[in-house]
């Protein structure tokens, strides 16, 4: 899933494709470089941001999504909003990406079911500019339990608003009310979240735990132009381990690393018969 963020100010990519064109252009460039999915975005979740009016928001995303989607593409919508999700629908997207699983506008889950498309559930327990007060999982189980149960909850609701079970993908919110060590836990030990029996899909492109992790000798942490071999790593790791989706910037690196494990895969097979 390649990401356009149609936003002047995400942390990873702020402002580089905030106008209609350039966010119609990047799409089909993560297409040529091997994108099965074009995750749009019309709001900023980086810690702190404050959100932009929902008019703001389907100005940003629906003309973008009815051209990629005219060319073929399939398209997400990145929206916690129920108006944005219906008109990004309409527009030709088939799955909304709702980062905050139906809690931030459960009418959400409505627009979902009546559409018949394919919900991304993502664990969230705040918005942007308060997330950070919620990065807390004194819990019995930690973190991994937390997000498994949270995420439970959310999907009894998709259920129960008519979402269909097998069009629900759940997704661990790496970097929502989460602290780098939160999102090295989860990372570690997806099994608890994949016993829920949905497919996955994973977020760490570029996120500020890898910005952490290869952090310089004075403890700056690496910028965000700088994460991108750390990025393909976590995508390798993570495919190997059957995670249905990995949500990315550089489309065309984590690609690359996919065909590597194919052709192992592949050599290993033929190596059996
Ligand atoms: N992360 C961001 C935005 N949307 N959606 C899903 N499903 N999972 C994520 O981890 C996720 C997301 C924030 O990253 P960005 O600002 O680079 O888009």
């Amino acid at each position: 899933m390649g990401v356009v963020n149609v936003t002047p100010d995400s942390f990873s990519d702020g402002g580089l494709y905030a106008d209609t064109a350039s966010a119609i252009a990047h799409g089909q460039q993560l297409l040529a470089d091997g994108a099965d999915i074009l995750d749009v975005g019309g709001e900023s979740t980086r810690p702190g941001a404050t959100r932009p009016l929902v008019e703001e928001e389907l100005g940003r995303v629906v003309p973008v999504i009815t051209a990629l989607a005219e060319g073929g593409a399939t398209v997400s919508v990145d929206t916690m909003r129920h108006q944005v999700a219906a008109a990004a629908l309409a527009a030709g997207a088939s799955i909304v990406n709702d980062v905050s699983g139906g809690l931030a506008d459960p009418e959400i889950l409505r627009v979902v079911a009546d559409f018949g498309s394919t919900y991304v559930a993502m664990h969230w327990r705040a918005h942007a500019d308060h997330m950070t007060d919620f990065a807390r999982y004194d819990n019995p189980g930690g973190v991994v339990a937390a997000v498994r149960d949270e995420l439970a909850e959310r999907v009894d609701a998709a259920l129960a608003a008519g979402v269909a079970a097998e069009r629900l993908v759940l997704d661990p919110g790496l970097g929502f009310a989460k602290h780098g060590d939160h999102n090295w836990q989860l990372l570690a030990d997806l099994g608890p979240i994949k016993t829920l029996g949905y497919p996955l899909l994973v977020g760490a492109s570029r996120k500020s735990f890898l910005g952490t992790l290869l952090a310089d000798a004075d403890g700056n942490p690496r910028p965000v132009d700088g994460r991108e071999d750390a990025t393909t790593a976590l995508s390798v790791v993570l495919a190997g381990e059957g995670v249905w989706g990995l949500r990315v910037h550089d489309v065309r690196s984590t690609r690359d690393a996919l065909r590597v494990l194919q052709a192992l895969e592949t050599a290993r097979e033929e190596g059996e018969t």
